[in-house]
Formats: structure tokens, sequence, C-alpha cells
């Protein structure tokens, strides 16, 4: 009876011995899970689209470079999908399928990598020119960008898989103007963009999927537009603007009819890059709080205004160049 308890005894104590391990296990392995590129495939992650991409330089102290990140929409769980010496800008991601894009210059100059399902970065454009700023078409079977590589910038597309590169724009022979911050519309058959075409400050436009009818929305060249996304019906455009003075959040309707709304109304700080989500809030990034911009996300009318991250290094949704 005695030797019988103890034997319940020592098997008891193995029991607590391998949960102690199990535990060890998990509070070793769980960070590195949590930080790493694996989260998709060990199904701790939704979708992309369930979340924000955005661009950050936190948590660096050397060789401080642009990452791209991804988080919930609470902001939590700030995700470097990127981790290189390069810098990582511009992230777009598929509401269809897994896919993120975004420009890096880690071959010596920009080129649009597509990372599906958190694999390696597939480099589509290969091109010695820049290329920058791409866009999913709603299905995720092309991606526009833009791109130099005809002296002036063009807005470009090409197939998901770096098939099919084509010039949609094609401004005329010896054109120096810049066709940039291509957003395709949620039914894909539109895209708008921004060009400087018409002197003085760059102009919203929008023109067919194909290149065909490219239309001014609203001539005012001695304000900027641009950073144009689309409302998820398709029927308004949100853009940056510093029409008042300083940059705001505006939304117009897509076909350039009615007054357009300016959304952030927030004077002395830059809000730039808005970007629609599925669920029709817009995220955007304000100097409001941090000179180094944080990432916000606010309801379509401007209310509910949220900050996403809380950190002194540069964080925005898209992270657009200067021309
Ligand atoms: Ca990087
Ligand atoms: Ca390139
Ligand atoms: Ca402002
Ligand atoms: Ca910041």
């Amino acid at each position: 009876m005695k030797e019988k308890r103890q034997n319940d005894a020592s098997i008891l104590h193995g029991l607590w011995a391998l949960v102690f391990l199990l535990f060890i296990i998990a509070a070793v392995t769980a960070p590195l899970v949590l930080s790493g590129c694996s989260l998709q495939r060990t199904g701790l992650r939704p979708p992309l689209s369930e979340g924000i991409a955005f661009v950050s330089q936190q948590g660096q102290q050397d060789n401080i470079n642009n990452e791209v990140y991804w988080a919930f929409r609470d902001g939590s769980l700030q995700i470097n999908m990127t981790r290189s010496q390069a810098s990582d800008i511009n992230p777009a991601y598929s509401t269809h399928g897994n896919q993120i894009a975004f420009a890096s210059d880690r071959t010596g100059n920009w080129d649009i990598f597509n990372m599906m399902d958190e694999g390696t970065p597939m480099n589509l454009t290969n091109n010695p020119m820049d290329d920058l700023e791409p866009a999913f078409s709603p299905d995720g079977s092309q991606i526009a960008f833009a791109t130099n590589r005809d002296g002036n910038f063009e807005v470009y597309i090409i197939n998901a898989d770096g098939t099919g590169q084509a010039n949609l724009t094609v401004s005329p022979a010896g054109s120096m103007s810049n066709n940039r911050q291509p957003a395709f519309s949620p039914d894909g058959s539109r895209i708008a963009f921004v060009s400087d075409r018409d002197g003085g400050m760059p102009q919203l436009y929008i023109m067919n999927a194909n290149g065909s009818s490219q239309t001014n929305l609203r001539i005012d060249t001695a304000s900027f537009y641009g950073h144009p996304s689309f409302s998820p019906d398709g029927g308004r455009i949100a853009y940056a603007s510093n029409v008042t003075g300083d940059y705001d959040i505006w939304i117009m309707n897509a076909d350039g009819t009615g007054v357009p709304t300016n959304l952030t109304n927030y004077p002395g700080a830059s809000d730039i890059e808005p970007v629609f989500r599925p669920d029709g809030r817009i995220v955007f990034g304000s100097d409001r709080h941090d000179p180094n911009f944080e990432v916000y996300i606010m309801n379509a009318d401007g209310t509910g205004v949220t900050r996403l991250t809380t950190n002194t290094a540069l964080d925005l949704p898209r992270l657009y160049l200067p021309r």
C-alpha cells in the first residue's frame, strides 16, 4: 500500500515536471512565433485583410531603415513582415488571397515585391530604375505601380506573378510629368492616380483600368492633391491635400462632383496617406502627437479618431516618397 502511494506520488511528480517543462517551452517559443513570420502557417494570425499594414522604424537602434509591419485593427500585435536591412515601404495588401506587395531598395534600386503567405518576397519588376507604390487589383491578380523607367514616372500594371508589364498612362514622348500613387476602385474598373501634368502641384486623376479616359478630378494646381484611396462602395475617394494651408485628409465623390469634405480638419499637423479599409474605416498618418508620425484610424465621416502606434520612430501607412 505504502509502495503504491509512493508510485502514485512519483507519477504525479513526473506529470507536474512534464507540465512545467511544456510551460517553459511555450514561454520560450511563443514570443518567437508571435514575432516571427510563421503566424499564418501556425494559424495564429487571421487573414492580412483583417488588419492594417504600415511602415515603421520602431525598435531599431542601429541600421535604421523602414520595415513593413502588420497589426490588428486596434494596433495590437505589430509584426515586422520584411526584416531586411534595406528600406521597405509602400505596403498594400490584397483582400483576395494572402498577399502583401511593397517597394524595397534591397536590390540597389526600388523594385516591387510580392510576399504570398509570408513566404520569400518575390521581385516582380527587376528593373534598374525606380518602381514604387504598388496597389492590388480587387481580385489580387494584378498590381498597378509607378515607375520612372521611361524617364518620367508612369503608372504601370503587372500581373501578381511578375508577368505582363504594361504602361497605362503613356505620356507623350519627352514628357517630364510624373504619374504616381495608383489606387484601384473596388470593382477593378478604374484606377485613381496622381499627376503633375498640368504644371504646379500634383493633382488627382482617374482613368479606366486599361489606361483610357484619363481625367483630372479637380483642377487646382496651387495645392497638393494626392494619396488617393477608394471607399469600399467605390463611390468616394479619400485623399490628402494642403488646400487649407496644412495637410488634411479629405473625401470627394469618385466622379469629381460635389464639394469635398475635410475629414481631419486638424490645423498645424500634417494628416496624410489615407487608406480605406474593407470595413469602411480610414487608416491615416499624422504628426499631431509625434513629429515622426503615428498611424491613426477613423470612421469615414472623420469621427472616432484612434491612435494605433505609440513610439517616437516613424510610423506611416504607406510612406510615399517625395517626387
Ligand atoms: Ca527594412
Ligand atoms: Ca527597379
Ligand atoms: Ca492637418
Ligand atoms: Ca511614431
